[in-house]
């Protein structure tokens, strides 16, 4: 009788074919882990508190070679990468969070990559996007689009903190990664922010062939008032889109952002998305859960939401907001996204 316990055991290549398609660089699809997977390791949510945030930030102020006085930013590393090296927060969104000294400033420079700022703490700081002066406020959303140039510097008193947000990964993914150091040159002209500051009546802008919002400063008081007198929307929650004002489509091509507020005292209904979402609350106090996880959070915390979970937010502080951005427009140009509200 023949011995099937060995014989499964046995690699059905001869020892030579192996060899070759090694030395070839050929892999057997039927011995691969990512093909045909029936079980997906998913991403879970991850969050970190400003409590435990804010005393690293302010240690992390105290070391002063010039290296990290240009670049005083930590990034915020899923728990979930699969390769070290891999530094997102969810998804394909990168989260890190930056701190600027009074009298500190950060060289010019632009990179393909788009990335927007949320201010969390400090006053007196801003950053010039393509020659544009956008003071960085609490709660104020300010963007550096792909390849415009973009400079940091304090005139003000105390740190200026904020959370950079970059669609870093997608760009390693794509090839499409490009960093160019100051000085600025080459500058796209742009208008200005005021140009588009009357609700309802926008300017001619013919030839604004550009993937990005011309605005780049959203202050926190314009997106307060919209959250506030936003109608309730079918999660049951108040939500408001930060849009490209010449299209009404997101500010970036590849990053999307919200501001959200739970109805006090209901909790939204769940929802689920193929995109991945990086919140940072804004103000209150709630707690969101996500999949099987409940996390708690209060202001300047940050959290994910990693696609295909449930998630459903709750508090009963009426002064909770919830500063959100994802990369459901990368999902939805694709073709990719898949959204749905629990019955
Ligand atoms: C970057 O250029 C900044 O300009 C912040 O402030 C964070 C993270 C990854 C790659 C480039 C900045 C960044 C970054």
């Amino acid at each position: 009788m023949t011995d099937t316990s060995t014989l499964s055991k046995q690699d059905p290549a001869p020892p030579e074919l192996r060899a070759a398609w090694e030395a070839n660089r050929m892999v057997p699809l039927w011995e691969s882990p990512t093909a045909h997977k029936l079980e997906i390791e998913r991403e879970q949510p991850h969050s970190w508190p400003w409590s435990v945030t804010k005393p690293i930030l302010q240690r992390t102020a105290e070391i002063q070679s010039p290296k990290v006085v240009e670049r005083r930013v930590l990034s915020l590393v899923s728990p979930f990468s699969k390769h070290p090296e891999d530094e997102f927060t969810c998804g394909t969104v990168c989260a890190t969070m930056q701190t600027l000294l009074p009298g500190e400033r950060a060289r010019p420079h632009r990179h393909s990559m788009n990335a927007l700022r949320f201010v969390m703490e400090g006053m007196g700081a801003a950053t010039i996007v393509d020659g544009k002066d956008c003071p960085m406020e609490p709660g104020d959303l300010i963007l550096t689009p792909g390849w415009c140039w973009h400079e940091h510097y304090h005139a003000g008193e105390g740190p200026t903190i904020w959370m950079d947000v970059l669609d870093v990964y997608l760009h390693l993914f794509l090839g499409t990664d490009d960093f160019q150091p100051g000085p600025v040159r080459d500058q796209t002209p742009q208008y200005d922010d005021i140009a588009f500051s009357t609700a309802n009546i926008l300017p001619g802008v013919d030839g604004h062939q550009r993937e990005y919002s011309p605005v780049f400063r959203y202050p926190r008081a314009d997106a307060w008032k919209a959250l506030q007198n936003a109608p309730v929307g079918s999660d049951g929650g108040k939500k408001v889109r930060y849009v490209n004002p010449v299209d009404g489509g997101s500010v970036m091509s590849t990053l999307d952002c919200y501001l959200m507020a739970p109805v006090t005292g209901t909790a939204t209904r769940p929802y689920q998305s193929t995109a991945n979402t990086v919140c940072c609350v804004v103000g209150g106090s709630g707690y969101s859960v996500i999949g099987d996880k409940r996390i708690d959070w209060k202001a300047h915390d940050i959290f994910t939401v990693p696609q295909n979970l449930w998630a459903t937010h709750y508090s009963d502080d009426p002064d909770t907001s919830i500063f959100m951005v994802t990369d459901r427009e990368v999902y939805r140009r694709l073709g990719l996204l898949k959204e749905k509200l629990q019955d």
